[in-house]
């Protein structure tokens, strides 16, 4: 009997079906941000990367442009077992023209939205607040000088009207995050007003919603440059996504050190359909570190699939490193996720609410512990080979690095 048999038996003894979990794993997708390929670089120009985020290291042969870009996704793509999306911004755009910012035109996307056709890819969308000269003083959205902010808000109404051709072009859902950098790098003198202005620039871009599209706005508690306040607060995108009908995106780099995401997931579900997420790992601070499968990601997992809402959390990816193969850095993240995914449609989740219901916390204890010790390795073998994945994907990577990036 093979280990992956062996390993189905184990789990039947905890009332666990490990193929209708491979079955459902499948169909849960991830969607995968692009800027992992080139250091979020802007195709429309040479602009240095702003907004108090950062991508740390130079390892050799990042893309340089889109067919780069598309080229290295594919490796990517064929080593990442299930269902994936693409997470593009609006500085993706490909075009012969001049890019404005504030005049971003839906067929800019047209060479995405073909690739994403041709590999059976959902595309979500976010308009790009930040390496830009528009951005005076770190302020965008929430600026006092009227020009800036009616600038942004142009940007952000003319990349609505581009998630909404391209949800109509691929026949499905687009997600549309909002972010901006907006904060102060010490003590603020008004924290009100910015948030008032912002409210209003957000009120204006959000005025037209399309069905076919889903909103986000992300928080965020602190940025570099921005430490002392943030005007998107959690706080603030909270209040405003509730009171009108869009969701508030939780990146899990984005609260404070002891604050946990997949806590916060389950209390979104209770007001929310949909939850957006983006998925990282901060190391001491917001350092978007490629995700591993540690225990905040596999809670996450857990309050996704346990509660029923693998169709209503939008699960995204959101790091950058540049210090490691970019490729190897895509597909690590990507399988810990699916990893932790996999975990959680393993672990015998009715057994243990009802051993929490019947206030047994010794039997939940001790059985959540046993439950770390089975077998999911195995499990996580056979879906790679289901998928096609080449379990020494690795190697393959290494290759495409020596014949293609380090040529570049
Ligand atoms: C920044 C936010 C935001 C960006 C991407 C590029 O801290 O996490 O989601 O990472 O939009
Ligand atoms: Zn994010």
């Amino acid at each position: 009997m093979n280990r992956y048999e062996e390993s189905k038996k184990i789990y039947a003894e905890y009332g666990v079906d490990t193929e209708a979990a491979l079955n459902k794993l499948a169909g849960i997708p991830i969607s995968i941000h692009c800027c992992q390929g080139d250091d979020i670089a802007v195709f429309e120009s040479n602009a240095a990367l702003t907004g108090g985020i950062q991508v740390t290291g130079n390892y050799p042969g990042k893309a340089a442009g889109p067919e780069q870009l598309m080229q290295d996704f594919d490796v990517a793509l064929a080593c990442m077992p299930g269902k994936k999306r693409i997470n593009l911004h609006a500085i993706y755009a490909i075009t012969d023209e001049k890019i404005d910012r504030d005049n971003i035109k839906p067929e800019y996307f047209d060479k995405w939205i073909e690739y994403a056709k041709e590999r059976n890819l959902g595309i979500d969308f976010n308009p790009t607040f930040f390496s830009h000269p528009m951005v005076k003083g770190g302020l965008t959205l929430s600026s006092p000088d009227k020009e800036v902010r009616d600038f942004w808000i142009r940007h952000g109404i003319t990349c609505n009207e581009t998630a909404h051709y391209i949800a109509q072009k691929l026949g499905c859902k687009v997600l549309y995050n909002l972010w901006i950098p907006d904060g102060l790098k010490d003590v603020p003198a008004d924290r009100l007003t910015p948030r008032l202005r912002l409210k209003d620039s957000l009120d204006q871009i959000f005025a037209k919603k399309y069905d076919d599209v889903i909103y986000a706005v992300e928080s965020k508690v602190f940025g570099i440059g921005v430490e002392s306040y943030t005007v998107g607060s959690n706080e603030f995108y909270l209040n405003y996504a509730a009171q009108n009908g869009i969701c508030c995106l939780l990146d899990n780099g984005h609260y404070h050190p002891t604050e946990v995401v997949s806590d916060k997931i389950p209390s979104m579900l209770a007001f929310n359909d949909y939850v957006a997420l983006h998925v990282t790992r901060g190391v001491r601070w917001d350092s978007d570190h490629v995700v591993l499968l540690e225990d905040e990601i596999r809670e996450i997992a857990k309050e996704i699939v346990r509660n029923d809402a693998t169709e209503r959390v939008l699960i995204g990816l959101d790091y950058f490193d540049a210090s490691i193969n970019r490729i190897s850095a895509w597909v690590v993240g990507q399988q810990a996720m699916s990893k932790a995914l996999l975990n959680a449609l393993l672990t015998p989740a009715a057994k243990m609410k009802e051993l929490q219901d019947s206030g047994n916390f010794t039997a939940l204890m001790v059985l959540n512990e046993e439950t770390k010790t089975l077998p999911l390795g195995d499990v996580w073998n056979e879906y790679l080979s289901r998928c096609g994945v080449d379990a020494k994907w690795f190697d393959r990577v290494l290759a495409y690095e020596n014949e293609v990036q380090l040529k570049r």
